[in-house]
């Protein structure tokens, strides 16, 4: 018989809960690889051509060309605040990146490689994805002292198929804390309704809103503390938050957003590919 992933307890609690915490399932080299691998991009950008802050706390509709041209490329966006009134980084850019986004997976070996575990095809038909399309990948550096906030989201706002199905593959870099910013997933699991959608309409960015349920507070949600090689898998439904880093370690975080390519994909959907860089499922 083939070996599965998930234990049937972990697979009734992605069912209950809306999550699953697999701990070891990168090894320290895998690890190591990948972290050189993303310095290696931050250390090579210009940073004098492109400063663009990410922060969750914008107004979406003010998410400029830079970010919305990035679904197919490799970019680099800073930290609210890494740079100061003239222009000029703080600290190193090594600590002044936000994240990495969007394409490392297709565009870079190192993150192709990582990315490409026949057991992540595996765990996504274990959970009920047919066909796996990886839309997107993200490095997360949450820099120690000025990692910003990730408000409280649900990954269908910006991934949004009917019917839903995308997934959310976080693997800890390092170990997430409460002290440097760990993930937070709702009590609620995935039934949760589907708050918002975001979507580009003839160049135009904007979220719009689809139940007012109000996101939950931290006495309704749980923290996910996890030792570095962790996969949290997620649903994409599933309200989850990060906190600001205040502590003077770095919380680096990989992830990859994964659609059903069964599931219809809109064209308002920000990240679209053309044919010279299709989007696939893991190699
Ligand atoms: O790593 C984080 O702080 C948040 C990541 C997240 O929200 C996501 O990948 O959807």
């Amino acid at each position: 018989m083939t070996k599965t992933v998930l234990t049937p307890d972990q697979h009734q609690q992605v069912v209950d809960q809306g999550y699953v915490v697999l701990e070891n399932f990168k090894s320290p080299e895998e690890l190591s690889t990948l972290r050189q691998a993303a310095l290696q991009v931050v250390d090579g950008f210009d940073f004098s051509a492109h400063q663009h802050v990410f922060s969750t706390t914008a107004d979406a509709a003010a998410l400029g060309e830079y970010f919305l041209t990035s679904g197919d490329q490799v970019r680099c966006f800073l930290e609210p605040g890494a740079a100061d009134e003239n222009g000029q980084l703080r600290v190193d850019k090594l600590l002044s990146v936000n994240k990495l986004g969007h394409a490392m997976h297709d565009r870079i070996p190192a993150f192709r490689n990582f990315s490409s575990d026949p057991r992540l095809t595996a765990l996504m038909h274990e959970i009920g994805v047919q066909t796996p399309h990886v839309w997107q990948s993200m490095y997360i550096f949450k820099q120690p002292q000025i990692g910003g906030e990730v408000g409280w989201h649900q990954d269908a706002t910006y991934f949004y198929t009917e019917p839903l199905s995308v997934k959310t593959l976080w693997f800890a870099i390092d170990d997430a804390t409460l002290e440097n910013g760990c993930l937070w997933v709702a009590q609620t699991g995935s039934d949760s309704p589907l708050r918002e959608v975001f979507e580009v309409i003839d160049g135009r960015p904007r979220t719009r809103q689809l139940d007012s349920a109000p996101w939950p507070d931290l006495q309704q949600a749980k923290p996910l503390e996890v030792k570095a090689g962790t996969l949290v898998c997620f649903s994409g439904t599933l309200p989850h938050y990060s906190a600001p880093n205040r502590s003077d370690k770095a919380r680096h975080a990989y992830t990859l957003h994964v659609v059903d390519g069964q599931a219809h994909y809109p064209k308002t959907n920000w990240i679209q590919r053309g044919e010279d860089l299709p989007v696939r499922g893991f190699l």
